[in-house]
């Protein structure tokens, strides 16, 4: 079968890796190759870099009001292109349209919020301990930013990075995952449509070993922002030096049950936080700490609704639940359920895959899940979910915080103590409120605790993206020495 060859966006130009080598991208639900993709290495980075360099000085010096212009029309083209990138999101990584288009949506979102700082990027002022003397502050680019980024949300995430980066004035290296690296050149390819300056933006796709490794270490990029295993961020916080670092690794979410929740609802929002994007999401929902007293009713709806989604191609508009992202996806859920049959917890539904083309796995509860078990402890990013029996919110509480990540959590209750108590004990960055743990917006804080990582992504991320520069101005015509030193 031909299908066609991408290239590597450097300097403005679409260009081959000297590596001549290529790699594909599957659809999930098929898996058909899509496209061939550049295998690039630290040549192609090299370029890059040298590019990112070179267009660094007139972008630093593009006020940030024109850096604005381009980031609205790439709002704008994003609109245009929406249904399209949508469809194209649901081919190569497979989750349903509707949350396809969802992922669009933030990626528009994110560029309108950040064209709009071109107009803010405040700095502070405060008075000087001294006479004649003026104290500011003002934000500076980093300079050449790294941006590696997953292919569970593969326009959406890339977007929190790149227009955050761009309106604060750097200049960019954007290594997409290798499942996902056509959605990243639609992408880029709508951000070279704007007519951004060459060099400021360059793509090169890739392996994590010999593109993703060179761009962690280069001694001339100055920040990196990830998003994705555990594992990679700890080798990023060993290898890329003194480098500014924002890491997003993912989590073990939950929703906490309590006695007095509308079980109705807590049903729907377990539901679209375990199985929603198949469990794909960092926000995902795969522990549900039920309190006793609802818990086998609770046990009960949630089995009869899981068994009741439908597995598909995410185009069908019946569709519910997509495939995993490939074939590895696959086989760690596998690897998982029998995680979990050894460990003693009671599969209620799923726990295997479906006959035939794609990487499909059936909604899957256990439960007995003991809190400190491996699968109620470990990421697994597929659709599978742990039933917690709790007595009280203390317990709630603690199994909740019993986990070394802490990205989303969300309580059920209409007591307002519980509430409360759940928004200043959960060590998590993010906690809903009879609501899900997925459904962030993109103008609020995104990131967690403990391993989730480090930073703000999203709305919140222009610390990430620029230095807080003091400036000091002294108009008194002679040397004053602070702290009073005469
Ligand atoms: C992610 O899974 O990394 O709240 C991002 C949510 C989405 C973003 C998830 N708005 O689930």
């Amino acid at each position: 079968m031909k299908i066609k060859t991408y290239k590597n966006y450097i300097d403005g130009k679409w260009i081959s890796s000297k590596t001549n080598k290529t790699f594909f991208s599957l659809n999930p639900a098929t898996e058909q190759p899509i496209a061939r993709f550049q295998d690039s290495d630290d040549n192609d980075i090299e370029l890059a870099v040298s590019a990112a360099e070179e267009s660094f000085p007139l972008w630093r010096d593009t006020p940030a009001p024109k850096r604005a212009e381009f980031l609205f029309k790439i709002r704008d083209l994003l609109i245009q292109e929406k249904d399209r990138l949508a469809k194209l999101e649901v081919k190569e990584m497979g989750k349903v349209y509707k949350e396809a288009a969802g992922d669009v949506q933030e990626a528009i979102d994110i560029f309108e919020y950040m064209a709009g700082e071109g107009r803010r990027l405040f700095g502070r002022t405060t008075p000087s301990e001294l006479k004649n003397k003026f104290n500011a502050t003002i934000r500076i680019p980093i300079g050449i930013v790294g941006l590696i980024s997953p292919w569970n949300f593969p326009i959406a995430i890339p977007s929190w990075k790149i227009a955050p980066a761009l309106i604060c004035g750097n200049t960019i290296i954007f290594k997409p995952s290798s499942d996902t690296p056509l959605c990243a050149i639609e992408l880029v390819k709508i951000i070279e449509k704007s007519g951004l300056p060459k060099g400021v933006l360059n793509l090169v796709t890739g392996s994590g070993s010999k593109v993703g490794n060179p761009i962690i270490k280069h001694p001339k990029i100055n920040g990196l922002s990830f998003t994705g295993s555990r594992e990679t961020g700890k080798f990023i916080r060993e290898n890329a030096g003194l480098k500014k670092v924002n890491l997003e690794l993912g989590s073990k979410n939950a929703i906490i049950v309590m006695e007095d929740s509308n079980l109705k609802l807590a049903l729907e929002g377990a539901l679209w936080g375990a199985f929603g994007t198949t469990g794909q999401r960092c926000t995902a929902a795969s522990r549900i700490i039920i309190h006793e007293k609802v818990f086998n009713k609770f046990e009960s709806m949630f089995v009869n609704s899981a068994k009741k989604l439908k597995l598909g191609n995410g185009l069908s508009k019946t569709t519910d639940v997509g495939p995993l992202i490939n074939k590895a996806a696959l086989e760690k859920s596998y690897k998982y359920v029998d995680i979990g049959k050894q460990e003693g917890a009671k599969l209620l539904c799923g726990g295997e895959g479906v006959k035939g083309k794609g990487f499909f796995f059936k909604p899957t509860i256990f439960t007995n899940v003991r809190p400190n078990s491996r699968l109620a402890q470990e990421e697994i990013f597929g659709p599978i979910v742990a039933l917690i029996k709790i007595k009280n919110i203390d317990e709630a509480i603690k199994v909740c915080n019993g986990i070394k990540y802490g990205l989303s959590s969300a309580i059920y209750t209409g007591n307002m103590q519980y509430a409360f108590r759940a928004i200043n004990e959960l060590e998590f960055g993010i906690t809903y409120v009879n609501s899900s743990t997925i459904g962030a917006e993109i103008h609020l804080p995104f990131g967690g605790t403990k391993d989730t990582g480090w930073g703000k992504e999203a709305g919140w991320s222009l610390d990430e993206f620029s230095e807080e520069k003091t400036v000091y101005i002294d108009f008194s015509r002679k040397l004053q020495k602070a702290q009073g030193v005469e």
